[in-house]
């Protein structure tokens, strides 16, 4: 029987994403077709099916999170979501997204352009590639998404059901816990090496940060403000110099604009912390970069499309853009804290060999997020952000 046919899930096998693009005639009948698994992400399979002349991408949620293995079940509907979520992103940023050719949510796929011309981000940085487009790009990426998916731009009742289509609690709840809620307890599944213990036990047992914490987490959990991406760090990006597409949007969900600004500031100051001189310049170039291209292209729209009456009022739009930065610091600092100590790391950290050189990384992105999640209503402008992560990382 057909693939398709079976409206059952069932984990694709080499031999059987083969079977699938051709039933779904999506080369010509009679082309030689080779296919392989090449995902290396937490959660999901990622097989390229490719003839002489052409290619896709075939991505498969697994019913549980690949990362942990089957005790940690996870929900198929994150495949429609993030199938869902490019489609609707690509509205406003075709050139930043892959194309979507079909989905389908028994099995849980998404057959999507193949982007393997490029490279991961996280990869290339760390390799120590200089994309000249990334922060222009994931600046334009982030104020055309977020403007477009907005109450500043769509009617209520639209809002509401694109809020509502993109309800994501199992994704969303991933997020609550490993980003804002786990590194700041005693849990078992925090995870770092054994030299920090008391670096961590110094998190755990600060009140004020814990209670600094719990409000940006309360942000991340009440405030429907556009359709995020969700998980939006450099393994979620592929660039070349020309190029930047943004893929991965499982965890899209109606959330606070400043958690994607957040997150992407987040992976490049990790770059900041692990590089030096000329390269770590180019880095914190670029986290001014993203910010001065969000905020000139979000203006823009602002003013050219904004439906609400508030966005004719002079003023609320530096008021509302001050918000969006001031809880992006908040994201900073509990992105840094959490891709060190809690589970789910960066290799631009962990892939230090110098054991001395890594816990001093470590140590460094330890005390930046601190200081920025208890300091943040001080940090009010891209140049008082980027001299607090100098002052913590040199
Ligand atoms: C179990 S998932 C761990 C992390 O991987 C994803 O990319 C998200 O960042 C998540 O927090
Ligand atoms: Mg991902």
């Amino acid at each position: 029987m057909a693939i398709l046919e079976k409206k059952t899930y069932k984990g694709l096998t080499e031999e059987t994403a083969i079977q699938l693009v051709k039933e779904l005639e999506l080369f010509p009948v009679h082309a030689e077709l080779t296919a392989r698994e090449i995902g290396d992400g937490n959660l999901n399979y990622v097989f390229r099916i490719a003839s002489e002349e052409n290619s896709v991408i075939i991505k498969q949620a697994l019913p549980y999170a690949k990362v942990v293995g089957e005790s940690w079940p996870l929900t198929l509907k994150r495949a429609k979501i993030e199938a869902d979520a490019l489609v609707k992103h690509g509205e406003y940023v075709p050139a930043f997204v892959p194309k979507v050719f079909r989905t389908d949510e028994d099995l849980a796929i998404t057959i999507m352009e193949d982007l393997s011309h490029l490279k991961i981000a996280r990869t290339g940085l760390i390799e120590g590639e200089y994309y000249p487009n990334l922060a222009k790009h994931i600046g334009q990426y982030l104020a055309k998404t977020l403007f477009h998916t907005s109450d500043f731009a769509l009617h209520p009742f639209e809002k509401k059901r694109l809020a509502s289509a993109f309800s994501n609690p199992e994704l969303c709840k991933i997020t609550e816990d490993l980003v804002f809620t786990d590194p700041f307890f005693n849990i078992d599944t925090n995870d770092y090496e054994p030299e920090l213990q008391s670096d961590v036990e110094e998190i755990w047992n600060h009140t004020e940060l814990k209670i600094a914490a719990a409000k940006i987490k309360q942000s991340f959990l009440t405030e429907a403000e556009a359709l995020l991406h969700g998980d939006l760090h450099t393994g979620s990006i592929f660039a070349s110099e020309e190029e930047t597409k943004v893929i991965d949007p499982e965890f899209a969900f109606y959330g606070p604009i400043g958690f994607d600004v957040g997150q992407f500031f987040a992976h490049l100051v990790f770059q900041v912390i692990v590089r030096k001189g000329e390269d770590r310049e180019i880095i914190v170039n670029q986290i001014d970069e993203v910010w001065q291209e969000f905020y000139s292209v979000f203006s823009e729209l602002w003013k050219s499309k904004g439906v609400d009456p508030f966005t004719k009022v002079d003023g609320y739009r530096e008021v509302f853009l001050a918000k969006v930065f001031d809880d992006a610091i908040g994201v900073v600092g509990c992105e840094l804290i959490r891709r060190t100590i809690g589970l789910s790391h960066v290799k631009d950290l962990d892939g230090i060999e110098d054991s001395a050189v890594r816990l001093k990384a470590k140590r460094a992105a330890l005390s930046l997020g601190t200081n920025l999640i208890l300091k943040k209503a001080s940090i009010k402008t891209i140049k008082q952000f980027i001299t607090t992560i100098e002052e913590f990382t040199a």
